[in-house]
């Protein structure tokens, strides 16, 4: 069979200098059963290709992308090609996924893809292919060859684990895998960095030190290879000088933290009691102190949140002189906790927001307590513009972090750029029309 591993846009028009692999596309590739030609077809990057002849169609949906997905799910369908939906959104929404797809797969594609393409083959798809038993797989070494000529940043996204420990009501990662983590071994991962040649990395674990030990077994391993490498994890790496100090020998150079909100009641509200705001200002100041850059990201319009919150986040944000922050509004994806209580409370703008045809990037989803629902929109824009302003940017350079080296002062100069310019187009940009 010929297959078309399709990973969509998110809108159109958005053209941002700052692709990344899409990791996903080369792990199907990777396990597609032999004799069988493969295609991967990033639409960020190049057109879809619907009048190439293909047996089978797979495409990977996140709920930004998912109305994106179904317009080329249809694209195909209407040409006699089955198509297949997986990734969190078809497995957080699987019954509306099936209502545009031969076929869904729910959770990790290790456990179901090779007996998807083998029934392909048969003429037997299943509407649903659902693993017997849940929780995160062992991620699969990716084949990258899927990658050759497209240009992607010159960055290695490699995933070491899946899952998070931790129960935060708004975070996808949870309802998708559950409260466990599943790593690969650290070998596996070696052999990978290696035979990739990186440099510079983002692990895209969800939490890499969700589990201490394998944490520090993967940063002495990953020692002797003199990466320079950023992950997401949670703010508790402040406490242990020594992991602190292991991780910048490792090649550390930043990471990234969600703090969400300064305010303790919003943190319980939102299943995040284990960090204090108070705590912040100290635990940021250890991280800094080991050279590390950190990239905050903060969400707006918990009960707690009145318009005064966006200046005084702001205020911590460049004082604490954050290498990059995100100041996004509340956004209830479907199949966690917050999108279900928000339901009940009445207090989604729209039901299905991914599905709303005039539905803007910039646009509140949900009706906050303490402020109106363009108040927290437009909040997050301003602290997003002024944050990035020349004059933010030129505020938040001088710390130890950033002028520590040419390439963390170069990182923080190029970083900060793009993310100015990507925040202009977004906040004009309409969402994708089918
Ligand atoms: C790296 C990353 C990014 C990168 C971009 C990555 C890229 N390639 O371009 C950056 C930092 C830019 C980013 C941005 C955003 N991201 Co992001 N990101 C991730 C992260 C951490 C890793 C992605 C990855 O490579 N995973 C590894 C691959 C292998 O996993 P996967 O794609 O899930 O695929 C597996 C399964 O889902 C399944 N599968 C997937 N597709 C298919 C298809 C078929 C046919 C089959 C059979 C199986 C299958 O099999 C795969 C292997 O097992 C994920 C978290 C995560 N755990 O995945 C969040 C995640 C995808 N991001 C998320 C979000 C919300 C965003 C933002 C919208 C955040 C924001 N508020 O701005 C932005 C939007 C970006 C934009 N364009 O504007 C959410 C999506 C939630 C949802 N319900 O859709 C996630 C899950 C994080 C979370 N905590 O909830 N992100």
């Amino acid at each position: 069979m010929k297959i078309t591993l399709i990973y969509p846009r998110f809108a159109k028009g958005y053209e941002s200098p700052a692709r990344m692999e899409p990791l996903v596309l080369a792990i199907l590739a990777a396990i597609t059963p032999k004799g069988h030609v493969v295609r991967a077809v990033d639409e960020r990057l190049e057109e879809i290709p619907f009048s190439e002849p293909t047996d089978l169609v797979a495409i990977s949906a996140c709920t930004f992308s998912a109305k994106r997905a179904y317009a080329i799910a249809e694209g195909y369908r209407q040409r006699g090609v089955p198509v297949v939906l997986g990734g969190f959104h078809p497995t957080l929404q699987p019954e509306e996924a099936m209502a545009h797809a031969e076929s869904v797969v729910v959770g990790d594609a290790e456990t179901t893809w090779p007996q998807v393409v083998t029934d392909a083959a048969a003429g037997r798809l299943q509407r649903l292919y659902s693993p017997a038993s849940p929780g995160p797989a062992t991620p699969a070494a990716p084949d990258r060859s899927v990658f050759r000529g497209k240009r992607y940043l010159p960055l290695r996204l490699v995933q070491f684990g899946r899952g998070c420990p931790r129960a935060c009501e708004f975070c996808s990662i949870r309802s998708f895998y559950g409260g466990s983590v599943r790593h690969r071994t650290i070998e596996s991962v070696v052999e990978e960095l290696k035979a990739c040649h990186a440099r510079r990395v983002f692990f895209v674990d969800d939490n890499l030190m969700a589990d201490q030990s394998a944490f520090r077994g993967l940063m002495e391993a990953i020692l002797p290879l003199g990466l320079r490498w950023s992950s997401q994890m949670d703010l508790n790496i402040a406490d242990n000088p020594d992991l602190l100090d292991l991780a910048r020998r490792s090649g550390c150079q930043s990471v990234i933290i969600g703090f969400e909100s300064l305010n303790d009641c919003n943190l319980r509200q939102m299943g995040k009691a284990w960090n204090h705001a108070s705590g912040f200002a100290a635990r940021l100041a250890n991280i800094r102190r080991a050279g590390i850059m950190v990239y905050g990201t903060f969400v707006f319009g918990y009960d707690g949140d009145d318009p005064g919150c966006f200046r005084r986040t702001l205020d911590f944000a460049l004082s604490q002189r954050f290498f990059i922050a995100n100041f996004n509004p509340l956004q209830p994806f479907p199949g966690t906790p917050l999108y279900e209580r928000l339901q009940d409370e009445k207090r989604l703008v729209y039901d299905r927001w991914w599905m709303e045809p005039g539905h803007r990037w910039r646009e509140a989803l949900v009706r906050p307590a303490g402020m109106t629902a363009v108040q927290l929109a437009e909040g997050c824009r301003w602290a997003r513009e002024r944050f990035h302003s020349l004059a933010g940017i030129a505020r938040r350079l001088p710390s130890r972090a950033h002028l520590g080296s040419p390439d963390n002062l170069a990182v923080y100069l190029a970083t900060n750029w793009v993310s100015r310019r990507e925040i202009r187009t977004k906040s004009s940009l309409q969402e994708d029309a089918p």
